[in-house]
């Protein structure tokens, strides 16, 4: 099936005909393509933009957010078709794109529309001057929002929602590599009745039609999920342009584990933050530290846990872990185990290329559980994005505070105590813009959303993104 790039409400092809394979990871096959978009195409996507925007940022916020919740509607009465369309792109579990990615694509719509509704800027009046200061927040004008691969629709969605309900235009490029449910939405879109040119969406590579968005002098902000390497690139492409740059990227994230948790409630979630969607969630806990005295009894029962977690076909309903996104991400993470066997790492469970059968060229790996002896490994510092992570004890809480931070990365944190003052402590000094308790990957959307140090700039959720989305206009009046 070839799907199409979505320009001013219309499908059209891209300019040059040219087209590029879309596999399927859970068998390895081609089963369609998707437009390879240049530069014009992204031309054409800015004039869209352009010319709507004049209107939608004049829509009164009551019709924006009507218009919105109606997208969001329209996602959740397509739940089947989009789950299918996600969980064959990325080969996730069909139940997870069914349980998370879907419905919180269609709560990015509902949340944006609600929030928009009671969006409020400051004023100032300037005591004894006779002087009256408020702040206007208006739209930038035509955006460009670029998203990853992992979750295609949740990820996509959670940079639009907030960018047209505060009254910009958008050209959006979604991962090239799961490009399904974004060419969905398109459809969505106009059956809600989003005029046309507000969302435009060119499919295509990073380097080209994900570049010639970051390099058009007309759109005014990015923001960008994606690797770290990438980010740092679109910085420098962006910055000489005095471009607004929201980054999120990626993470190596600790998961503390201290003998007086919740033992059984820390092992489930830790199944979870270590190979929830085959790993490959930026703020999965990749790096497990866990507390001497319960050090020997979690390895067992984490092992014995994994062992009974089923990798198979993402539709079968069995399956707990799929496949991983493409081949060449596949032997990426592969290349890690190598590395932290020759590191002398010991592999405590999987390691391994899977083979399904009816499946053959399915991109499938065993989860994997690496023992360190040093946190300073290439594996324990470097983002695998994949079902592999680390375990190693610790006897104190500077020891493992020191080994937390001590990585270029600071996403996410989880800790698992149920002492007070060490919660209170350790949240203040881990480096990481988002710190879980006794709990992983708990969202509500109101909160900041976002990284430290290499994980990137710039914080999405809540007020945060309708301020990141809108320009503040200081204007002083005196009376
Ligand atoms: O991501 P890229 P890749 C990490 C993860 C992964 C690594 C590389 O470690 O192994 O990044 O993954 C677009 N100008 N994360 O290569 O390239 C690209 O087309 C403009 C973490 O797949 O960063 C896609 O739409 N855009 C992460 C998007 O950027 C460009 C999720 C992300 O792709 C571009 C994914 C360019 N020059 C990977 N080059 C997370 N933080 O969740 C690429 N793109």
């Amino acid at each position: 099936m070839n799907i199409q790039n979505y320009i001013n409400g219309q499908y059209t092809n891209p300019i040059s005909n040219e087209w590029i394979d879309n596999y399927n990871p859970s068998n390895g096959e081609i089963y369609g393509q998707i437009p390879n978009s240049s530069k014009d195409d992204v031309e054409a996507a800015y004039k869209a933009a352009k010319s709507a925007f004049k209107q939608w940022s004049q829509t009164p916020i009551e019709e924006r957010s009507r218009i919105m919740l109606r997208i969001s509607e329209l996602i959740e009465a397509n739940l089947e078709r989009l789950a299918e369309a996600e969980s064959k792109d990325n080969g996730k579990p069909l139940w997870l794109a069914k349980a998370v990615d879907i419905p919180r694509a269609s709560s990015n719509f509902r949340f944006f529309a609600n929030a928009i509704t009671q969006f409020a800027s400051e004023s100032h009046e300037s005591v004894g001057l006779n002087a009256v200061n408020y702040t206007l927040r208006q739209p930038i004008g035509v955006v460009g929002c670029i998203s990853p691969w992992n979750l295609p629709l949740y990820l996509f969605s959670w940079k639009i929602a907030p960018a047209i309900a505060a009254g910009n235009c958008v050209v959006a490029k979604p991962s090239e590599v799961t490009p399904m449910t974004a060419y969905l939405l398109g459809e969505i879109c106009t059956k809600a009745g989003l005029p046309n040119g507000v969302l435009n969406i060119v499919h295509g590579l990073g380097g080209s039609t994900g570049q010639a968005i970051v390099e058009h002098s007309d759109i005014k902000a990015i923001s960008f999920t994606g690797g770290t390497t990438t980010g740092a690139h679109i910085a420098r492409v962006a910055a000489p342009m005095f471009k607004k740059l929201s980054l999120e990227l990626g993470g190596k994230n600790p998961n503390i584990i201290f003998a007086d948790c919740d033992y059984e409630d820390m092992l489930t979630t830790t199944i979870r933050s270590s190979f929830g969607n085959q790993g490959q969630i930026c703020l999965c806990g990749s790096r497990i530290f866990v507390e001497k005295s319960i050090y020997e009894q979690f390895k067992t029962d984490f092992v014995n846990v994994i062992k009974n977690q089923k990798v198979g076909h993402p539709m079968a309903e069995e399956t707990k872990i799929g496949a991983l996104v493409s081949k060449p991400h596949l032997e990426k993470v592969l290349n890690y185990v190598e590395i932290a066997k020759e590191e002398g790492g010991k592999v405590l469970y999987g390691g391994h290329k899977l083979t399904i059968e009816g499946h053959e060229n399915g991109y499938y790996m065993e989860p994997t559980i690496i023992e360190v002896s040093t946190d300073e490994c290439r594996v324990n510092q470097e983002e695998i994005f994949g079902p592999v992570v680390t375990i190693m004890p610790f006897e104190t809480e500077e020891e493992v505070l020191a080994m937390a931070n001590k990585v270029n990365y600071g996403l996410s944190a989880t800790i698992w105590t149920n002492d007070l003052k060490r919660t209170m402590r350790m949240t203040k000094e881990l480096q990481a813009g988002i710190v879980w308790v006794n709990t992983w990957l708990m969202r509500d959307l109101r909160t900041p959303f976002g990284g430290v140090k290499d994980s990137g700039v710039g914080r999405e959720g809540g007020f945060e993104a309708l301020r990141f989305f809108t320009e503040p206009k200081n204007v002083c009046i005196k009376y």
